[in-house]
C-alpha cells in the first residue's frame, strides 16, 4: 500500500480485494442481475458438464485456482467419474476453509485438501492422501484470468501447463461484447460493486492503519475498447491527505487509485494465448449471446 500511495499512477493489485468482507461482497456481485458472467458460466457448466467430464476422464486430481465459495466445481464434481481429490486454492483462508468444509460434507468420499495460498506465486500442492499418479486437471472459472495483465496471464498459464502436464485446464473466459453490457455489469444499480471497490480502503484502514475516508472516493469503472478491458478506479473526490504509519500522502481532486483491470477476450485470441503458454486448445463452449466461454486446454 505504501508503494501504491507513493508511485504515480497509483495502482493496487486486485488480489487485495479478497479479505473475508471482500469475498462476501464478491459473492453478492455474482448474484446481481447486471453481472452476467457467473450465471452464464454456471449455465454452460450445467449444460455441458457431461462433455467436460468425458474430456477430464476418471479418477482425476482436481485443482481449483481461486476457489472462493467453490460453487461452480459442484456442477463438475457431480458429473466426474470417481474424482480422487479436490484441492481448492484461495488467498482468502477463512472463506476457503468454510467452503471446503461444506463441500466435504456433501462429498464424503472425496479427499478435499484446501490450500490457502496466492496462486500467482510459486506454491506446492499438498501430498495426496491416497495413491499418487492421478491425472491432474485444473479448474479456473469466473474469468479471473482477465484480472491479470497480459504478461501475468501468460506466466500463470505457463506454470499451470507445467503443473497439469498430461492432464488439462478448464478455464472460464469473459468475451468482448457490447460495451453497454460490460458497463452495467461493473456499475450495478444496487452499488455492490462500488462497495467491493471501496472495501479495499476499509481493509487498508483495518490491517495497515491508514486513515482513508471511503466516502471521499468515488467508484469509477469503464470499458477501454483499445485494451479490451474494464478498468476499475477509486477517484479522490477532493484534495486530501492520507496517512500511513504517520507518513502523509497527498491525493489531488480527481486523482485515482487504479484497483482492477478485467480483460475481455475473443475466443480465437484466448486460444492463441493458451497455445503460446504450451497448451493444446480443445473444445470451447459459449452461450447463445456469445457473452462467455469455457475452454478445455490440453496440457
Ligand atoms: C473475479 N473477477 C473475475 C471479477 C471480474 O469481473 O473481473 C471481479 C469483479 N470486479 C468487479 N466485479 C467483479
Amino acid at each position: 500500500m505504501r508503494l501504491a500511495l507513493a508511485e504515480r499512477p497509483h495502482r493496487i493489485a486486485p488480489k487485495f480485494f479478497y479479505d473475508a468482507a471482500g469475498s462476501a461482497l464478491f459473492d453478492r456481485i455474482c448474484e446481481l442481475p447486471e453481472y452476467y458472467p457467473t450465471r452464464t458460466e454456471l449455465a454452460l457448466l450445467g449444460r455441458h458438464a457431461g462433455e467436460m467430464a468425458a474430456l477430464i476422464g476418471p479418477q482425476a486430481d482436481v485443482v481449483e485456482f481461486g476457489a472462493g465459495s467453490a460453487t461452480k466445481i459442484r456442477l463438475l464434481l457431480s458429473a466426474l467419474d470417481r474424482p480422487r481429490r479436490f484441492v481448492p486454492i484461495d488467498i482468502s483462508a477463512e472463506h476457503l476453509h468454510a467452503a471446503a468444509r461444506a463441500l466435504q460434507r456433501d462429498h464424503p468420499g472425496l479427499a478435499v485438501q484446501p490450500l490457502a495460498a496466492d496462486f500467482t506465486k510459486p506454491f506446492t500442492l499438498p501430498a495426496p492422501a491416497g495413491p499418487a499418479g492421478a491425472r491432474r486437471v485444473g479448474f479456473f472459472p469466473g474469468s479471473s484470468i482477465g484480472n491479470f495483465a497480459h504478461g501475468e496471464a501468460l506466466t500463470f498459464l505457463r506454470q499451470a501447463a507445467m503443473l497439469l502436464r498430461g492432464g488439462g485446464l478448464l478455464v472460464g473466459v469473459d468475451l468482448v461484447k457490447d460495451p453497454s453490457v460490460l458497463h452495467a455489469a461493473y456499475n450495478d444499480a444496487a452499488g455492490v460493486t462500488a462497495a467491493f471497490n471501496r472495501n479495499l480502503l476499509v481493509r487498508a484502514n483495518h490491517e495497515l492503519g491508514t486513515d482513508f475516508d471511503p466516502a471521499q472516493f468515488a467508484h469509477y469503472a469503464f470499458y477501454e475498447p483499445r485494451l479490451q478491458r474494464i478498468e476499475m478506479h477509486l477517484v479522490s473526490r477532493r484534495a486530501q491527505t492520507v496517512r500511513l504509519a504517520g507518513e502523509p500522502f497527498v491525493l489531488a481532486e480527481g486523482e485515482t487509485l487504479h484497483t482492477e483491470n478485467s480483460h475481455k477476450f475473443t475466443v480465437d485470441g484466448f486460444r492463441r494465448l493458451a497455445r503460446q503458454a504450451g497448451f493444446e486448445p480443445g473444445p470451447v463452449w459459449c452461450d447463445e449471446r456469445q457473452h462467455f466461454s469455457v475452454h478445455w486446454l490440453q496440457a
